[in-house]
């Protein structure tokens, strides 16, 4: 399952190139000998692991538009974005990229630009209008249709049961997650998809950012900036819930990753493989020694004890259980042990640093400290820029729960893209942020930490929840008027990377 991290050989060209022959040798101005040829060839190679996917990634309600055609039912998100007020400029996801009815002009653009796997999501209520109950034909067509186009163009397909988009009747009924009954009905609903897809599809992902939705849904997502200021980040369903209530939430919403996972094994073919998709919050050391990086993970497991720790591990930190005011969740042993179902793979969606540490010799052993007021960031409000975030991300996965298959589900960033004069759209901070942040991943397969493949958020410029169609985070832009889609000069990139399966 996990592949070996041998790094293939990277031939350096020989000596006397074209180039070579114009410029004056290092060997005539240099004062003292350069290192030997050997060693100039030893240079670390910038080689992915053989076998390792390039994908992009998308979700339904970003993308798909059609938000009430053929059967569809309407999701939370439907009812929040038509609700005024609740997105920028009142943008909502009814048409999106229509990509609804242009799957297949998209799926000619992911192979036009390398892509060798392809993370979408599957719409809730397209299958389900309703939530439970009768399922509906011409919602599951769709992925039908999409995943025998992505197999025709060489791509596999990962699929994401939940990013989001919960039926409507699920809120009405139950309020959502608040309800265990929402977590049975995402394990059937999975169950389903498995057994429909079942030929088409090997790889599913349960649940997107379990810490997005709930916290962002519930009561209000919080996100550490610069000078010590924090960010509230909300979406649907828009509720405002008490610390202990939330905790019941996240219950709800891990249990339903391992009520799907249980479904996904009992109905699915054999050889099947799934995992979550979580925005684990990594807390990055400051300096590369023992000390720091035990800090680092010590500060890791904690901070993402109500998701990530308890999938892994099946239990709650005794922190998080006793976290003044903050209420226990209600839960059973048995329920523990669903949750902590064994996993094929992780999935984590890495976009910065949560927190730095340095370690304490008080309990709990790390200190987080302050992001600069003058820390560099991406155009998203949240987007706190640092690199070296995706090297320790999976590491920590590996070291802190012993992951031995890890995907990057998500990694991008939002740029100011205009079409030039041109035609063309020269997106250069998307270039430097990929190389840089491709340049950390394979610095950890190098390292040995098992990555089997790197999903880029986003394949399209798309519907950005509250922020509408403003933060485009696309290596292909979208003219939202026409449709017209144009391949940015990250794609470029992304096809050269793609191709020679290396840092380019
Ligand atoms: C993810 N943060 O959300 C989602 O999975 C995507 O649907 C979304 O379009 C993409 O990232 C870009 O935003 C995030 O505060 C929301 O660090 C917030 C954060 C990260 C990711």
């Amino acid at each position: 399952m996990a592949q070996s991290s041998t790094r293939r050989q990277f031939v350096t060209a020989a000596a006397g190139t074209a180039l070579g022959a114009m410029v004056p040798t290092i060997e005539s101005c240099a004062p003292n000998p350069p290192a030997k040829k050997e060693e100039a060839q030893s240079e670390p190679p910038r080689q992915f692991p053989t076998g390792f996917y390039w994908g992009v990634a998308t979700s339904s309600y970003q993308i798909e538009g059609a938000w009430n055609e053929d059967g569809k039912g309407p999701s939370i998100w439907d009812t929040f974005a038509h609700t005024p007020g609740n997105i920028k400029n009142g943008d909502t996801g009814d048409v999106a990229n229509d990509h609804y009815h242009r799957y297949k002009e998209d799926v000619a653009l992911m192979k036009d630009i390398g892509a060798t796997a392809y993370r979408f999501s599957i719409a809730w209520p397209r299958i389900f209008p309703e939530g439970t109950g009768t399922p509906n034909p011409k919602g599951v067509d769709f992925y039908k249709r999409l995943t025998d186009e992505l197999r025709t163009n060489g791509i596999e397909s990962f699929a994401t049961l939940y990013h989001w988009d919960l039926p409507q009747a699920l809120q009405n009924k139950y309020k959502g997650w608040v309800s265990k009954d929402t977590a049975k009905a995402f394990g059937d609903y999975a169950g389903y998809i498995a057994e429909q897809l079942g030929d088409r599809v090997k790889h599913y992902f349960t649940i997107n950012e379990f810490a997005s939705f709930v916290e962002g849904g519930y009561q209000g997502l919080e996100v550490k900036m610069g000078s010590g200021k924090t960010l509230h980040l909300g979406g649907a369903p828009g509720m405002r819930l008490s610390n202990a209530e939330l905790k019941q939430v996240r219950h709800h919403a891990v249990l339903g990753h391992g009520l799907a996972v249980q479904a996904i094994r009992a109905r699915a073919p054999a050889g099947t493989k799934v995992g979550f998709a979580e925005n684990t919050r990594m807390a990055v050391p400051v300096i590369d020694t023992p000390e720091h990086v035990k800090a680092a993970e010590t500060a890791t497991r904690e901070l993402n004890a109500g998701f990530t720790t308890v999938m892994l591990e099946g239990r709650y930190t005794d922190a998080y259980l006793a976290e003044a005011g903050g209420g226990t969740p209600k839960f059973t042993d048995e329920e523990l042990k669903t949750i902590a179902s064994p996993l094929d793979f992780v999935g984590i969606n890495v976009y910065r640093p949560s927190t730095y540490v340095e370690p304490s010799e008080k309990p709990p052993g790390y200190r987080e400290i302050p992001i600069n007021a003058s820390h560099p960031k991406m155009m998203s409000s949240w987007h706190v820029l640092d690199p070296v975030v995706i090297y320790w991300a999976p590491r920590h996965m590996q070291k802190i729960w012993g992951a031995k298959s890890i995907y990057i589900t998500e990694n991008g960033c939002a740029a100011s893209d205009k079409v030039a004069e041109d035609g063309k759209v020269y997106d250069s901070d998307r270039v430097m942020f990929l190389r840089a942040f491709l340049g950390q991943l394979q610095r950890a397969t190098a390292d040995g930490v098992p990555v089997d493949g790197y999903f880029l958020w986003s394949a399209q410029d798309n519907f950005e929840w509250v922020d509408g169609y403003g933060n485009r985070f696309g290596i292909v832009y979208v003219d939202f008027k026409t449709q017209k889609r144009i391949p940015k000069l990250s794609a470029e990139w992304f096809r050269e990377a793609a191709r020679r399966n290396a840092v380019v």
